[in-house]
């Protein structure tokens, strides 16, 4: 096993440092900018651009867009990077899909979010689940770095989670009664164009980036094994649950072994609700569409 396996194994994280090049972390801060400006496509509750509006006032608005590799070539080509596909073969397995990214632009004094396993947000059921965590800026304490609880994707528990009000976080539930401490808990500080990757079991969270200016730009994506079904949404009334697979995926690694069920269009770009919106996700045009982080839909 590859010493990043053996400590993603044990710690149910890790960090590669200088994984992206200075220019591709440009390329991807400036697509930022196009996507927050409406320039590749609708995005679904995305704050009109005034005129006038500089690139910061454009995207410091916004806190998080979903899925914005439906929407942009530069964000899907990121999916697939090179550094992201070797380690993900060591960690997964050599087939591996993707079905999620997330645009996290966190300006100052914009929140984190607390205690979470994304396991309970996207269901694979066989542990498989990895995201991978793009720096786009130099992310530090100050700023809202990731926290980890080492080894505690190991259990394999998914602890319950509840509603928050605490200021520091966005509108997401908390996960509540794991045994481990606050003070177990370890920054992930890291430098811009550094990958961490997290195993959907591993508690982690981020605090509200309490720097004077600027931003706490990451893009995560998240990736599984592509021999599982993944059964993200509730069943119809004709479907058993465990035969749902949700099919708006990607491959990035070897074979899909699922061919045949084809694939399907699911996902709308929409940007993350926080408190000062009221916690309201905008209405979607596609209705099988899937709101991460809505209630009923987690
Ligand atoms: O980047 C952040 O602030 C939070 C990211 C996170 O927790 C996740 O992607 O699961």
């Amino acid at each position: 096993m590859s010493s990043y396996a053996e400590f993603y194994r044990e710690q149910g994280y890790l960090v590669v440092e200088n994984a992206l090049e200075a220019a591709e972390v440009e390329a991807l801060r400036r697509e930022t900018v196009s996507i927050c400006r409406g320039e590749r496509g609708a995005v679904g509750g995305l704050p009109e651009v005034q005129p006038g509006d500089s690139d910061e006032d454009v995207i410091k608005r916004t806190l998080c867009v979903h899925f914005p590799h439906k929407i942009s070539d530069v964000m899907l080509g990121a999916i697939h990077h090179p550094v992201v596909v070797d380690v993900l073969t060591q960690v997964i397995g050599p087939n591996v899909k993707c079905m999620q990214s997330m645009l996290f632009i966190k300006a100052a004094g914009k929140p984190g979010q607390a205690w979470h396993q994304d396991e309970d947000f996207i269901p694979t059921r066989d542990r498989s689940l990895c995201g991978a965590w793009l720096a786009l800026d130099d992310a530090t304490v100050d700023n809202g770095c990731l926290w980890m609880l080492p080894g505690s994707h190991q259990p394999g528990i998914l602890w319950q989670m509840v509603p928050q009000d605490d200021p520091r976080f966005d509108c997401t539930d908390t996960s509540t009664g794991f045994p481990y401490r606050e003070e177990d808990a370890i920054p992930v500080e890291v430098r811009a164009g550094s990958i961490v990757f997290f195993n959907g079991y591993t508690l982690h969270r981020s605090l509200q980036n309490r720097a004077s200016g600027g931003f706490r730009r990451a893009l995560v994506n998240h990736y599984m094994s592509a021999e599982s079904l993944l059964p993200w949404r509730k069943p119809r009334e004709d479907e058993w649950v465990a035969t749902l697979d949700h099919r708006d995926i990607v491959m990035v690694a070897g074979r899909d072994p699922y061919t045949w069920r084809g694939t399907e269009n699911l996902m709308t770009p929409h940007i993350r609700p926080d408190k000062e919106g009221g916690c309201k996700y905008v209405e979607l045009d596609n209705p099988n569409a899937v709101l991460v982080g809505e209630d009923d839909e987690d």
